[in-house]
């Protein structure tokens, strides 16, 4: 396994003019170039025309005729004001010539489906194309799913996704990146809530709020990255991957989704690192549910490799449960790492429950090493049934079973901080910190897995428990 290090976020970059600019690429002149030696600019506002040539002056008006001039290289420039219609972007970019659609620096342009917009789960807005960036938007009330990345290598950053009956973004395409968006309120066919909308009545299944799954292409999306994402009031599960390999979810505030908050399903090699997932006293979904869920549906693929680290979860009905699912009941984990993660009291009052829960399987090689977990409330620490799991180096508040129990442990309170508020979108990673005279300083197990910590904290030579180094 390797570990994933990633570059800044990009921060947005003012056109270099206002109008439309060419770049000629050096050294080549424009036949040798193929035709593509032209990097233009365009523009698109709610008040334009789309008979005009998408100057800053001159802008289009929609987005679906404003795209469709689009070649590798070029960016949209989408001005403030809200642009109702169904976007499909099929044109496509290069690796070295990608296409931008932007927010125009400094202000919103709003997608709106008006609630008529994409029903029966189509999408409001679709990138079918390839090396397609699409940035700023804020992408609201349809009828279907808000985001589909259908293609490979496509980007959507800093986007607003809301009010959409089914999925808010997917990241189906090989390669997809999403990050630093806010996804919210989304799979609202679920909503069991008196003041949704009449024609809203759960029908047995949901959506979710984010995605990496279900590539068209081959079933199978690989290599997708959601990170540094909020994802919160999903009336399905909030951030989730199934029918995916080698997912990373990293970095993502997650909380309060009505399903589950993080789901891995049907998935091999999924890197679930650095993400605060927890559920607030009383979610505006009207329940809590379990923060992790792990388990296979269908077995497309068999789900294998996954690694969870630096996790800092809180206040679920559970805060992480695997379990066989009923229509794939040899389901088990398989080569799986749950290392230097900090688990806070449930909200269960179940005596038998418990914050960790592993249902008996044919478990292979599970490794559960430098997990804090703290639970003053009555459910235990760990539930685990047989299979092949290894503990070692946890920090449990009480004593856990025989079965989870090893000669490096700590057993008792391990002090974390817990200053700062706790309400829905105000808790912070600063809760979760160790004070001074915590026990789990320095009793880890070094891991090459865990260089680091929630916080981005070198591990030092003595590493700790959980997911803060002091
Ligand atoms: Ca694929
Ligand atoms: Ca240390």
């Amino acid at each position: 396994m390797s570990f994933h290090q990633f570059p800044r976020i990009e921060t947005e970059r003012a056109p270099v003019s206002a109008g439309r600019s060419l770049l000629l690429i050096a050294g080549m002149s424009l036949a040798s170039a193929g035709g593509n030696a032209v990097a233009a600019t365009y523009y698109v506002a709610p008040g334009g025309s789309d008979a005009n040539p998408g100057s800053f002056d001159r802008p289009f008006k929609t987005l679906t005729a404003a795209s469709r001039k689009l070649v590798p290289g070029d960016t949209l420039y989408a001005r403030g004001g809200t642009y109702v219609e169904r976007l499909v972007i099929s044109k496509s970019g290069t690796a070295a010539a990608p296409l931008a659609v932007r927010a125009y620096p400094g202000e919103t342009p709003v997608i709106d489906g008006q609630n008529r917009l994409a029903a029966n789960w189509s999408n409001l807005v679709a990138l079918t194309g390839t090396y397609i960036e699409f940035s700023g938007f804020e992408v609201r009330n349809g009828l279907g799913q808000g985001i589909n990345m259908v293609g490979p290598h496509n980007i959507v950053r800093r986007c607003d996704v809301h009010h959409h009956a089914a999925r808010g973004i997917i990241a189906a395409g090989d390669y997809s990146l999403v990050e630093a968006s806010t996804i919210w309120w989304n799979a609202t066919d679920n909503c069991r809530l008196s003041t949704c909308p009449p024609t809203k009545t759960p029908n047995g299944g949901w959506g979710s709020g984010l995605s990496a799954a279900k590539d068209p292409v081959d079933g199978l999306t690989q290599h997708a990255v959601l990170r540094g994402n909020t994802v919160f009031n999903n009336w399905g599960e909030g951030l989730s991957t199934f029918q995916a390999d080698d997912t990373t979810l990293e970095g993502n505030v997650v909380y309060d989704n009505w399903a589950a908050n993080l789901y891995v399903s049907d998935a091999t090699n999924a890197w679930v690192a650095g993400n605060l997932i927890y559920f607030s006293a009383n979610p505006a979904v009207g329940r809590v549910a379990i923060n992790i869920a792990l388990a296979d549906e269908k077995g497309t693929p068999a789900s294998r490799g996954t690694t969870l680290v630096n996790n800092l979860v809180k206040g679920g009905s559970l805060n992480l449960k695997w379990w066989a699912d009923r229509r794939f009941p040899q389901g088990k984990l398989q080569d799986v790492l749950i290392a230097n993660n900090t688990f806070v009291d449930t909200q269960s009052t179940n005596v038998q429950s418990a914050s960790l829960a592993i249902d008996a399987a044919a478990h292979v090689n599970v490794q559960i090493r430098n997990n804090l977990v703290k639970q003053d409330t009555a459910p235990r620490c760990i539930n685990v049934g047989a299979g092949d799991i290894t503990f070692s180096a946890n920090l449990w508040s009480k004593a856990p079973n025989a079965a989870a129990s090893a000669g490096n442990d700590v057993v008792g309170s391990p002090q974390l901080a817990q200053t700062g508020p706790v309400a829905a979108g105000a808790l912070t990673g600063d809760y979760f910190t160790l004070t001074p005279t915590s026990p789990a300083i320095g009793r880890a197990d070094l891991l090459s897995d865990v260089l680091d910590d929630y916080f981005g904290t070198p591990r030092d030579t003595t590493p700790d428990i959980g997911a803060d180094e002091f």
